[in-house]
């Protein structure tokens, strides 16, 4: 970071402090009109190290790291954010989960984005995110919007990339385990459309079709679907039914195909019955040509839901000048398919067998348009790499880097060599390098790997055991992800980074790519109070709203009332209009606590079924009087 840039950064911290002390002489006044604080966190394009540098893990104190991590975190439910090389983990974004830090299926508007049931409680407490990725623009991150599955539930989340919170959640129906997503990179047939505008969804498990009671003991009709969801609105536009499983997911830089590995094309019920088979395959869907069939009527419908299926099975895409579908096949319980960075090739990983498959593009195209006789010939490489390939990742020069899950290694290896070794010239060295790794390595992602700007500074790996790399903690252990520095020819293992279980996947985003709003917008907020005044409570029968304006060191109600039996919803909007100024608000025996950041707007509703006195206080720490920063709530006995 230039000098320059620091001064603006502890400028702001210093303007944060005595704005808040300003404000201490206010209380009881209204705000004097200021100045929206607006910034971007990320101030300029990072220049890549040179080799030979040190690559920097530790920052000094006050530095910024030059990479964002968007990780996913497991069963925790949500995602998370970290600085990177550094690992310094900054933010985590409940999805799935509860939290109540923020208050995330706690407030309102958390419950209205998660979804709730008749009785106003959560759809769902818990979920499973794995894979999270981010939208594109010219076949790189725009910085717009982060996509993540829910294993569990079969939902997908979007997080807005100018705030790192979750907008939308939507579930998809007829499915279950879904697992592998990614967004199209751009849009199959209007070339203009050069960013993302679908995200897809493969899904692991097959189920009765509708899931209602039927067929329970027939698994022979059961069968998975392929989900296309629009990225903007967040609604499911179609479905593809496929023979056998999808598990991971890729989407092609021309933005023609998506394409999904399958681990159980045996259609298995037990994991004898799915590792049955020598070789299993990859999938791959035209998506113009499933646009087109669904304009047509060519679809059905699944139970009550009004979602268009297309029928992507095998049976019915023999002939390529109208398949939807193409299976290439590949060996065995293959796990992970990734998409090359030049756009050429497409990576699956063998898992049982020990081998990676490399795909190109090109030829499933030609094969889609009748000019390749047999779909098989589109694997241009299956080359022994080591044992247990799970993910590959990529870093602009050619080489790929897979990680060999029993092995407890990285390998990297060339792609064009790998091409002519397989091809014939049994002179040629394709694999590069081996790092081992601590231990038992899942994903793994380079600097910017999944974009067309992939630059080979660093990777990370996703090792699933620690085991001894850090103090013992009981049981559980941490996961363990290990940073590498990837500029030369050999790997250079740097550092180890623990982080609760589980993350998965996960994305390392340069930081230019990301615009963040530092301080909300209060007209984007409905239930948002105007001025100080507008505070007070208001009363319908039993139904009764409190409107609290939170400014520090107050909140505006010192104190309020209700009745036993009241339905209570509690409006809290931060006045404040200094960045990083947040409030809490917490209410002893009723379980309320949440946050609301500076010009937003929260808001709870509960029934206040105990008498007595219950200070709503200040959870988050604000100001030199946040623990004077209180408000009576006073319930009467009815
Ligand atoms: Cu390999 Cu869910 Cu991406 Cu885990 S999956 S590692
Ligand atoms: Cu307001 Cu602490
Ligand atoms: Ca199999």
């Amino acid at each position: 970071m230039k000098p320059k840039e620091r001064e603006m950064v502890v400028d702001e911290r210093r303007r944060g402090f005595l704005g808040a002390a300003a404000l201490a002489g206010l209380a009881g006044a209204g705000l004097s009109a200021g100045v929206v604080v607006t910034t971007t966190s990320s101030r300029e394009a990072v220049a890549a190290t040179k080799e030979g540098d040190e690559l920097k893990v530790h920052m000094k104190p006050g530095e910024l790291d030059t990479y964002y991590g968007i990780w996913s975190g497991g069963h925790s439910g949500e995602v998370r954010i970290l600085g990177l090389p550094s690992g310094r983990e900054i933010k985590r974004i409940p999805v799935f989960n509860i939290d109540c830090m923020s208050g995330w299926g706690i407030t309102n508007e958390s419950k209205a984005i998660i979804g709730t049931k008749p009785d106003g409680s959560l759809l769902f407490k818990t979920g499973d995110t794995h894979h999270v990725h981010g939208s594109y623009k010219d076949g790189t991150y725009d910085g717009k919007y982060f996509w993540v599955n829910d294993k569990t539930h079969g939902r997908i989340a979007r997080i807005r990339g100018d705030r790192f919170e979750v907008d939308k959640i939507t579930k998809i129906p007829n499915i279950q385990g879904f697992h592998g997503i990614f967004p199209d990179k751009r849009d199959p047939v209007d070339p203009k459309i050069n960013y993302t505008t679908r995200v897809f969804c493969g899904c692991e498990f097959h189920i009765p079709q509708p899931n209602d009671g039927r067929d329970l003991d027939d698994p022979s009709k059961y069968f998975a679907l392929f989900t296309c969801v629009d990225a903007e609105t967040m609604e499911v536009r179609w479905q593809c039914k496929v023979d056998g499983n999808m598990d991971l997911v890729a989407t092609s830089f021309d933005g023609r195909f998506a394409c999904a590995n399958q681990y159980n094309t045996e259609n298995g019920v037990r994991y004898e019955e799915m590792m049955a088979r020598e070789v299993d395959a990859c999938v791959f869907f035209d998506i113009a040509r499933i646009e087109k069939a669904i304009k047509e009527g060519k679809y059905f419908t699944i139970g009550n839901s009004k979602v268009p299926v297309v029928d992507g099975t095998r049976a019915a895409n023999q002939d390529p000048k109208t398949a939807l579908t193409a299976y290439v096949p590949v060996p065995k319980n293959p796990h992970g398919v990734n998409a090359s960075p030049d756009g050429k090739y497409m990576v699956c990983s063998g898992k049982l067998s020990p081998t990676v498959t490399v795909i190109e593009v090109a030829k499933v195209a030609d094969w889609f348009d009748g000019k390749l006789d047999d779909i098989r010939k589109a694997v241009v490489a299956e080359v022994e790499v080591g044992l247990g390939p799970l993910h590959t990742t990529f870093d602009g020069r050619g080489n790929a880097y897979t990680t060999l899950f029993l092995d407890s290694q990285i390998v990297k290896w060339n792609i064009d060599k790998a091409i002519r070794y397989y091809q014939g010239d049994k002179s040629v060295q394709y694999v590069i390098d081996r790092v081992d790794v601590h231990y038992q390595p899942g994903h793994l992602n380079a600097s910017m790997g999944e974009t067309k700007e992939a630059d080979g500074q660093f990777l990370l790996t996703g090792c699933k055991f620690s085991k001894d790399r850090f103090l013992p903690v009981g049981p559980l252990h941490p996961e363990n992800e290990q940073l590498i520095d990837i500029r030369s020819e050999k790997m250079k293992l740097l550092a180890d980074h623990p982080t609760y279980p589980e993350p998965h996947d996960f994305i390392i985003v340069r930081r230019d790519r990301i615009r963040t709003q530092q301080v909300g917008k209060l007209d984007e907020h409905p239930l948002a109070l105007k001025r100080v005044e507008d505070s007070g409570v208001f009363r319908e029968g039993n139904k009764v709203t409190v409107k609290v304006a939170a400014y520090a060191p107050q909140y505006q109600l010192r104190e309020f009332e209700v009745k036993v039996g009241d339905e209570v919803t509690i409006i809290v909007t931060n006045m404040d209009i200094v960045e990083d100024l947040t409030h809490g608000f917490a209410i002893p025996e009723y379980d309320i606590n949440f946050i609301v950041n500076p010009q937003e707007t929260r808001s709870v509703t509960f029934i206040a079924d105990k008498p007595g006195v219950f200070w709503c206080y200040c959870t988050h720490f604000c100001h030199a009087l946040h623990l004077e920063m209180r408000s009576r709530m006073i319930v009467r006995p009815a």
